[in-house]
């Protein structure tokens, strides 16, 4: 892949980072009542089990392919964590050394040690992997009695997507802006029809 490097184009790749681990913080935070417990059937994982297994498998790309950046890595995979502060506490440390190694990569023009075609990959495919059991976690909740409705779950993970600034976008209705009624019923979509 060309090694061109665009400073700009690197900050709105690291903030979708950084927004794909504010959403993964405020679903933790917004889980019910026994909501850690929650798993889809017998055999399945516990949804913290989830939580730590996403911590986890950044740690593991990370040694693998930028080992300056690694972190100590848990001796389990798949950790009964309950403590809420400590899952937060895990996914931001976590998070922030996947951040630096893909700047720090991307920056340097220099390749990962073994995956990947290019640094950003990495980004990519953990947003991929984690959205993939976002909704692993909202489905546990649903199998178990403890639904996140769309009031509960979209303002805290869907609209972290939406522009961040008060813009004059929203409020002169633009069409394209996130907040359209097309992006609100998508959200309605997934939060109560499919999941
Ligand atoms: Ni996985």
């Amino acid at each position: 892949m060309s090694r061109t490097h665009d400073q700009s184009l690197l900050e709105a790749l690291l903030d979708s980072w950084d927004r794909n681990n504010t959403i993964l913080l405020n679903l933790l935070r917004a889980l019910p009542e026994g909501g850690l417990e929650a798993r889809v059937m017998g055999g399945s994982p516990s949804v913290a089990e989830l939580f730590t297994h996403i911590h986890y498998v950044r740690l593991v790309f990370l040694l693998e392919d930028a080992p300056e950046f690694a972190r100590d890595l848990p001796e389990e995979e798949w950790m009964d964590e309950r403590d809420p502060d400590r899952l937060a506490q895990m996914l931001n440390d976590s998070a922030k050394a996947v951040r630096d190694a893909v700047q720090s990569r991307v920056e340097a023009g220099q390749d990962m040690n073994l995956h990947y075609d290019h640094p950003i990959l990495l980004l990519q495919h953990m947003i991929w992997h984690e959205g993939y059991h976002h909704g692993q976690i909202k489905l546990a909740l649903k199998a178990t009695g403890r639904p996140l409705t769309d009031q509960e779950a979209g303002r805290v993970t869907w609209d972290v997507w939406d522009a961040q600034e008060v813009s004059g976008r929203a409020r002169s209705g633009c069409p394209l802006h996130f907040s359209s009624q097309k992006f609100r019923t998508h959200i309605t979509d997934h939060d109560i029809r499919q999941m």
